[in-house]
């Protein structure tokens, strides 16, 4: 009995290892893809509770972008309204949502939540496309 439980606290020690080692997938704060040289352009856009965790993203006119948005909770969607193709249907909580289009427009635009009242609440970030 003692062994049986020793061994499941090894266990679960090593597992807590590897989770707390474990590369963060989400990328919050400003994602800046302007550097970057692959074909599409690829960003995890998280949310949780009534906040996107990405405040800021960065690319080239001309690029295509994929945008995948991973749902926190609730239910959310991920719009940008200047560009064709870049809208997630409204999705319920651990629910995500790939998207792809062309930023075919320079300027500051605004990704957002298109449920009543989220935007409002906070649920926007920036969009930004370098000429
Ligand atoms: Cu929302």
């Amino acid at each position: 009995m003692m062994k049986t439980l020793r061994l499941f606290w090894v266990l679960f020690v090593l597992l807590s290892a590897l989770v707390i080692t474990m590369p963060v997938v989400a990328q919050t704060g400003v994602v800046d893809l302007t550097g970057e040289t692959g074909s599409v352009k690829e960003v995890e856009v998280h949310s949780r509770g009534m906040a996107y965790t990405t405040s800021e993203i960065r690319v080239n006119l001309g690029d295509t972008v994929r945008v995948t948005y991973v749902n926190g909770g609730g239910r959310h969607d991920w719009v940008i309204d200047e560009f064709e193709g870049a809208r997630t249907a409204v999705i319920a909580g651990g629910r995500s949502e790939t998207v792809e289009f062309t930023a075919d427009q320079a300027g500051t635009f605004e990704f957002y939540c298109s449920v009543p009242g989220h935007r409002q609440a906070g649920m926007y970030g920036a969009f930004v496309v370098l000429d």
